[in-house]
């Protein structure tokens, strides 16, 4: 059977806000990405994804959507947007938007009308409920803090809004709304894009009860009435019907706590639903007891243990994961699971090998094939993001200190991978001639694409590699995935098999050197041949293998 071409392919991720400014205003825009796109075409990455670029009041940097049709003041133009998408296939490389449907900002025009009167055409495209008792009709929260529910004076009303007050949810049970939706979609799809992300997609379809929640999760938690909803799947497949087929589209479908058994069912091709899904239930192990707004070290059985899952059930379901550490809400792996300041070559290039040589498609975040760190940022003013923010009022009204609230935040905001791209070493890492709208971190002198790109055996190389390595290797589309040793404390090892070959895939995820021993059930075939390691003399022999801190190797056997 023919696979999907993006089944072989590596996605780069642009938050455009952070990515190269030309304009001198502090703000990357449209024209500042065309001019790195030589740059990207060079690391051999196949696949765009720009995070929202629609008009907005960037309350929550774009994902707070006014107007799906134009293009927001400054980021550039319509034709600037068109520029950019014949460069990038120009240069054999395809390019997918990011759409937020599951809310829309508070100022877009359906809103806007919505809230003028419960009989105005557009009331019913978001979700209006009476107060119950004078107050909220149910006790969820908002993913951002506070409740969910924001009352509305002129019609008595409350709406809800799972993020920020300002993103207002759509009500996906009305038609016309859905039309509306698709209809704007296809806009996108004749413009010629090759795909969409889909922003918290599986948060679409509520419970029509809206019961409260009793709690046992967490306080108000709330997402068991909307995660992977009632119609969820029903949407998904209509939406495939009217935009995703008729374009031809890639999809990857952001999850939210959602579970394998429904991203297999998202993803398995005879469903007609979405080519991919972003699950992230493997980038919570520093949430201790479900906790992200603490400091804590990660829990690596834990790490281990849930991807291999995903690896093993998703394949086993015929599903497709995407595969990533970092992305514009997350901080950076190098700082999180790596060592950012004693192994930030050899920790990078390991945590990169740890993720692309599974199952699934890889993606890159900006700044990441060459090392970017977390900025570590001291106190609350150099902090732009809505969530930090909130959370910082949380936090002090819950009595902790400000110096305990900046340490959480240094490890858990999303404002740590948002920082300007560290293109070289002039001033303000040549991001921006302007004031960049947040900080640059203090380490952009070492760490920049531009010294990275200059030195031999440089985290960027060993990006490339990989990617090659995917084009190269049909095993790594393909192969079974077996986890290897799993109780040892160190090391995170797997196997790959297919059509007789096998990949051993060995990583030392801590700075003390360990051992590997091949586990006595482990049929191996024939020789072996180091495809990738991180360092230059990595012992051939894998049945027994010392490894130093943070050391990776990739067997190929056949
Ligand atoms: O994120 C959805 C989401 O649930 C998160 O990863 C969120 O940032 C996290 O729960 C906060 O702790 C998506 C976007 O990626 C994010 O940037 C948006 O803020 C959010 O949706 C709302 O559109």
């Amino acid at each position: 059977m023919e696979q999907p071409w993006w089944k072989k392919a590596v996605v780069y991720q642009i938050y455009p806000k952070s990515f190269n400014d030309t304009t001198g205003n502090g703000v990357g825009d449209i024209q500042g990405i065309i001019e790195k796109l030589d740059y990207l075409n060079k690391l051999g990455v196949d696949v765009l994804w720009l995070t929202p670029m629609y008009k907005s009041p960037q309350n929550d940097n774009g994902y707070d959507i006014s107007d799906y049709y134009d293009i927001h003041d400054e980021f550039g133009t319509m034709q600037d947007f068109e520029t950019l998408l014949e460069e990038t296939h120009k240069r054999g490389m395809k390019l997918i938007m990011d759409i937020v449907v599951n809310h829309t900002s508070t100022d877009h025009q359906w809103f806007q009308e919505a809230r003028k009167s419960k009989d105005n055409p557009y009331r019913d495209y978001y979700i209006w409920r009476d107060p119950v008792n004078g107050e909220e009709p149910t006790n969820w929260q908002s993913k951002f803090g506070g409740n969910a529910w924001e009352y509305d004076e002129k019609t008595g009303q409350y709406y809800l809004h799972l993020f920020d007050v300002t993103q207002a949810d759509l009500n996906w049970e009305n038609e016309q709304m859905r039309e509306d939706i698709y209809e704007m979609m296809r806009f996108w799809g004749e413009k010629g894009v090759d795909g969409f992300r889909l922003d918290v997609i599986n948060l679409i379809s509520k419970n029509q009860e809206f019961p409260n929640d009793d709690g046992s999760v967490a306080p108000g938690d709330g997402r068991k009435f909307y995660t992977d909803g009632p119609r969820v799947h029903e949407f998904m497949q209509e939406m495939n019907r009217e935009v995703f087929k008729p374009y031809d589209l890639m999809t990857v479908g952001e999850m939210s706590s959602t579970s394998i058994e429904h991203c297999v069912k998202y993803t398995a091709p005879d469903r007609d639903e979405l080519s991919m899904t972003f699950s992230f239930h493997h980038l919570k192990v520093d949430y201790p007891n479900g906790e992200k707004w603490t400091v804590a070290d990660f829990d690596f059985h834990e790490l281990k243990q849930i991807l291999s899952r995903w690896q093993r059930e998703m394949n086993a379901g015929n599903g497709w994961n995407a595969l990533f550490w970092c992305n514009h809400d997350q901080p950076r792996v190098l700082s999180r699971f790596g060592d950012d300041e004693n192994y930030p070559v050899e920790s990078g290039k390991m945590l990169a090998t740890t993720i692309h040589m599974m199952q699934g498609t890889p993606y890159i975040y900006q700044g990441e094939e060459f090392g970017m760190t977390n900025p570590k940022f001291e106190s609350i003013d150099r902090y732009r993001d809505v969530e930090s923010l909130n959370m910082h009022e949380e936090l002090k009204a819950k009595g902790v200190s400000e110096e305990g609230i900046i340490e959480i935040l240094k490890q858990k905001s999303r404002d740590n991978s948002r920082t300007p791209v560290q293109w070289n070493r002039e001033e303000n890492a040549g991001f921006t001639e302007g004031t960049p709208w947040i900080d640059v971190a203090d380490n952009y002198k070492e760490i920049n694409a531009e010294v990275v790109m200059n030195k031999e055996n440089s985290i960027f190389n060993h990006y490339q590699k990989l990617i090659e390595l995917r084009k190269s290797h049909d095993i790594i589309t393909h192969g079974d995935y077996r986890l290897l040793v799993p109780d040892h404390n160190q090391v995170f090892a797997y196997l790959r098999e297919w059509n007789g070959e096998q990949l051993l895939v060995v990583n030392n995820f801590y700075g003390e050197d360990t051992t590997f021993t091949l586990p006595e059930d482990v049929q191996v075939s024939g020789e072996a041949d180091i495809l990738l390691s991180n360092y230059e003399d990595s012992a051939k022999d894998y049945r027994e293998i010392s490894l130093r801190p943070y050391e990776s190797v990739v067997y190929h056997l056949t």
